[in-house]
């Protein structure tokens, strides 16, 4: 046996390495190194292997077994452990740390000498008692262990001793305990620890829930399925589980529990919500300070009870802030006719937190005074009295009160409600008006009269009222189409006691009816009166020239609006119409026979059509003898020669102001045929808003178009020359005329694919018209034009992405276009898209970007430009949605006073836009969401704007008689959009 000092020394220093590496997934049943006492290990032969117990400097024993009888021949030492018990362990490990000396390093050993050993167990069920004799056949082996390591000897004749370690599984064990046994034939080993250990799953918490400690199955291949317990204040959401492997691990986590209501996770427990915050619905949500005014005062809160004064409607959810009962509506006024009494007042100041506002009107006759106390004795009203649309729970802030008696003292009391007005002691919210009925007398607006009619419009005036408690702020003028029976209802205003009412159908009965606004409210309507608009001629269109004056007082400042729509001067070319009759009447049975659409406008017929393109000019064209013409001066220059200005005198007519487009000479034939052609498309228009064509000079030299003189030239340059001179209102009047021409255009089927402010032409009056007809040629001729991919010439900055891309040019891709004009007449003529090259513009617009307002523009204008650019084209508006939304926005001149650069936050693109409405009265969102048939119903129930139909409910729809359950649907569907809309709108400061 080897013990020498140096040999000691070495595995005292061990005693220090061989210490637990503590994994938190072993159970150690033994490990030497940490045994105090003795070890108690039995040895046979006894003189076989040796156990030897030195101190290390903490005191601590290091137990070593050692044998090395490697001279002498058949060697058999056992060493056998004390008994260990199993415990839970299924499936046990060996871990043995020892040196094994190489026996080539021992001189003079014969073939004795081994490098390994053998590592034995025995289970049983209980100690052996110490009489039992050992016997090896009792024990079965589990592995012959050889070193890694061996001693070895260095160059300089040192030896080195190296550490081995080794591990053998064993088992299954099933018994209580067992013994392990190490059998030496011969070898030089130094056994300096012992481990061992099985493995488990420790216990754990995940997902809130915890889990014990687990021993793997014994078959290392299968998993043991574990179930978690929620930890304190969870409860299970779906059954948290977890894996337990063979080497400890614990896999594949399923299900989890939440926190139950009053708490919330932290640090992987539950912990109550502290006082001043709540949590109502388990879930792995945090506590939510309590709502306004409620509070909490204990911990884990599931609710915050209302503070004093405060309260929930049973219908509100616990976790919504408390809201309390209105304050008293304002402004109550009272108006009355012969035969309704109206009342009217504005919302209260403090709604209470709340939007389920509603009013109540309650009503008293206060007619006589107690003689002894001279106090008036009110009693209830009569019950026969009829609140028009009911007296209670109200949404609008009117009510019409009909069958009162005469020279009576009634008090009216109107009540704001919320829905938790009544929970508890505070004082009902009312504001009072008393009505004397001796008031009661005709309806303020006299007999209204038409003065005239025309296609397109009335004028109406009635005398000035009189007798009014206050001063007149303006009239207020409904009107409907009669056969329509109100379902689609526009109104206009007036300071004066006279209108034209413009945008009207032809041929077409409307009933009127007109009533006072006052300081004090508004007074009844007129009966109704009925007046038609004049019969349409195909090509006389109107008589004379009319001039549509609207005045509107916005906020202390007057606008002039002057919409000029001209029409046809007739007598100044009437044998030049007959002889356009006859070609049309021609035209029409050759290209549409019978095709007239309903609206009775025309249809464009494209010259390229005509096998002889001459035709089409001689067709649609008069030829004008040149010495009718006198040319004064040159204006610009076009691609086919000079534009000048002069004067055209055709006799036996008064002479008229002429711009005239000439044709250079050395032209070849396509030239002249190209030149013509805009004469022959312009010549098939009628309308006070596209370039009029006189005439054209074809049979002499040189050849000449004639069209109507403009006095301001180009819009894009004339703007550009008054920059900042107009008002948003004549801006806006700009933009209606090009839009009237353009929905002309658009309805007769002509696609303009040029439009842009360098072709619009203005007039003295600032009426703007759509010129440049040429088409293909035009966007040869104009310089903005630019090659595309698929070889056609167009103006990028104009042009819509569909007909940059495939050349899809559409009425559609002209209302693009328009958007654009929109956007160069609100900035005065700058260039779209400034100097961005067309590439960038054309990636940019792909990308979402558009046009930002101009400075100064009304929201409601960029608004409409972004519609215009919507990338699908099929959301674009039609022109005459378009001129509808800007007409609406002239009759309400408020509409335009919230400009783009007051808003804190406004989109750019039509992307980003919220779905801002395109109505603005209550007709217009019925049609918008296909629910015209219910107008009358709406309005007949008081509703009258857009904000009185926000607040309606489900019940309110049922009311006012719509009884379908699908339409009640959708229209409660569109008011909770609209009302998000509203909301947003008001935010931004927007007037709808
Ligand atoms: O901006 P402008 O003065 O308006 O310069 C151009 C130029 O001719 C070349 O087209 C002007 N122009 C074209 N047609 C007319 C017209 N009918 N009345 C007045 N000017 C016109 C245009």
């Amino acid at each position: 046996m080897c013990s020498s000092g140096k040999y000691l020394a070495f595995l005292s220093l061990l005693g220090s390495i061989v210490s637990d590496p503590g994994t938190t997934n072993r159970v150690v049943l033994l490990d030497t190194t940490t045994v105090l006492g003795e070890l108690d290990w039995k040895t046979y032969p006894v003189n076989g292997w040796d156990a030897i117990t030195e101190m290390d400097e903490q005191n601590r024993p290091i137990h070593t077994f050692q044998v090395c009888h490697v001279m002498e021949p058949n060697q058999n030492n056992w060493l056998r452990s004390g008994w260990i018990q199993r415990q839970a362990a299924q499936r046990v490990y060996v871990e043995l740390r020892f040196t094994l000396r190489d026996c080539n390093s021992i001189p003079w050993v014969s073939g004795t000498c081994k490098e390994t050993f053998n590592l034995f167990y025995l289970q049983t069920e209980e100690p052996l008692s110490a009489a039992t004799r050992f016997r090896p056949t009792d024990y079965a082996k589990v592995d012959t262990i050889a070193a890694d390591e061996s001693f070895t000897q260095t160059d300089l004749g040192d030896r080195v001793l190296r550490l081995n370690t080794e591990v053998r599984e064993v088992g299954p064990v099933t018994r209580r305990g067992f013994y392990l046994a190490f059998q030496d034939v011969g070898a030089c080993i130094a056994l300096v620890s012992v481990k061992v250990f099985y493995k488990r799953c420790p216990s754990t918490v995940r997902n809130l829930a915890v889990f014990p400690d687990t021993v793997p199955h014994t078959d290392s291949s299968s998993l043991v399925e574990v179930r978690g317990a929620c930890v304190e204040n969870a409860e299970e959401r779906d059954t948290p589980k977890l894996y337990c492997g063979a080497d400890g691990d614990w896999l594949v986590p399923l299900g989890r529990c939440v926190c139950s209501i009053g708490h919330a996770e932290m640090d992987g427990d539950c912990r109550a919500c502290k006082p001043g915050s709540f949590k109502a619905y388990s879930g792995n949500t945090e506590c939510s300070k309590c709502p306004s005014h409620s509070s909490s005062h204990d911990q884990a809160a599931t609710i915050c009870h209302c503070d004093k004064g405060f309260y929930r409607a049973i219908k509100d959810s616990s976790t919504v802030a408390c809201t309390r009962p209105p304050s008293a509506p304002r402004n109550l006024v009272s108006l009355i006719n012969d035969t309704a009494l109206f009342l009217q007042w504005t919302p209260p100041i403090d709604t209470g937190g709340r939007e389920d506002i509603t009013y109540n009107v309650l009503c008293q006759r206060c007619d006589g005074r107690d003689g002894d106390s001279g106090v008036t004795q009110c009693e209830p009203c009569e019950p026969d009295l009829r609140f028009i649309p009911r007296p209670l729970s109200l949404t609008a802030t009117s009510v019409a009160i009909l069958d009162f008696a005469t020279h009576v003292n009634y008090t009216f009391h109107v009540e704001a409600a919320n829905g938790v007005s009544g929970l508890g002691v505070s004082p009902r919210s009312l504001a009072n008006v008393t009505v004397n009925t001796n008031q009661a007398g005709p309806a303020l607006v006299g007999v209204v009269r038409k003065d005239w009619a025309s296609q397109n419009s009335i004028a109406l005036s009635w005398p000035e009222a009189e007798k009014l408690p206050s001063e007149i702020v303006d009239y207020e003028v409904k009107y409907f189409e009669k056969e329509q029976e109100q379902l689609s209802y526009s109104s206009t205003r007036t300071k004066n006691p006279s209108v034209v009412v413009t945008g009207l159908r032809p041929s077409t009965v409307y009933v009127f009816h007109v009533r006072v606004r006052t300081a004090a409210g508004y007074t009844a309507y007129s009966p109704n009166y009925e007046f038609a608009t004049a019969a349409e001629d195909p090509d006389i269109s109107d008589q004379g020239q009319v001039l549509v004056v609207v005045t509107a007082s916005v906020g202390g400042f007057s606008l002039l609006v002057i919409l000029t729509l001209f029409l046809l001067i007739t007598g100044r070319c009437q044998g030049y119409i007959k002889a356009r009759m006859k070609s049309e009447e021609k035209r029409r049975t050759r290209f549409r026979a019978g095709h007239v659409p309903f609206s009775g406008i025309k249809t464009y017929v494209d010259p390229d059509t005509y096998e002889d393109p001459t035709q089409a000019v001689e067709e649609f064209a008069k030829e004008i003898d040149p010495s009718y013409i006198c040319i004064e001066r040159v204006i610009g220059a076009g691609e086919f020669g000079e534009v000048c200005s002069g004067r055209l005198h055709i006799p036996g007519r008064m002479d008229i102001a002429v711009a005239i487009k000439t044709l250079k000479g050395g032209y070849v034939e396509q030239q002249r045929r190209d030149f013509l052609r805009e004469a022959s498309i312009m010549g098939q228009f009628d309308n006070p808003n596209i370039i009029r064509l006189e005439g054209v000079v074809t049979r002499s030299r040189p050849v000449m178009i004639v069209v109507e003189y403009m006095e301001n030239g180009a819009l894009d340059s004339f703007l550009r020359a008054r920059d900042g001179q107009f008002t948003v209102l004549q801006l806006v009047g700009m933009m209606r005329g090009i839009a009237v021409g353009m929905t002309y255009l658009s309805d007769m089927g002509y696609i303009h694919r040029d439009l842009a402010a360098r072709n619009i032409l203005v007039d003295e009056n600032l009426v703007c018209k759509v010129s440049d007809f040429g088409m293909s040629r035009v966007l040869e001729d104009d310089t903005e034009a630019a090659y595309t991919a698929t070889g056609g010439k167009i103006p990028i900055r104009w042009t819509a992405p569909e007909a940059i891309a495939y050349g899809k040019f559409s009425s559609v891709s002209d209302v693009w276009s328009y958007g654009i004009v929109m956007w160069e007449v609100m900035s005065y003529g700058e260039r779209p898209y400034w100097e961005m090259s067309n590439q960038d513009v054309i990636l940019s617009i792909d990308e979402g970007y558009r046009l930002p307002a101009p400075m100064g523009c009304p929201v409601t204008l960029h608004q409409l430009m972004l519609h215009c650019w919507q990338k699908e084209s099929n959301q674009r508006p039609r022109f005459n949605t378009v001129l509808s939304f800007l007409d609406k926005l002239i009759i309400n001149p408020s509409s335009l006073l919230t400009l783009v650069n007051d808003l804190q936050s406004y989109p750019d693109s039509p992307d980003d836009m919220p779905d801002y409405p395109l109505f603005i009265s209550i007709g217009d969102w019925l049609d918008s969401i296909k629910m015209s048939q219910y107008k009358n119903n709406f309005l007949a129930a008081g509703y009258t704007t857009l904000d009185s139909i926000s607040t309606m409910s489900l019940d309110d729809i049922r009311r006012i008689g719509i009884c379908l359950i699908g339409h009640q649907r959708r229209i409660l569907s569109s008011i909770q959009s609209l009302r998000l809309q509203l909301h947003h709108i008001q935010q931004s400061g927007f007037q709808v």
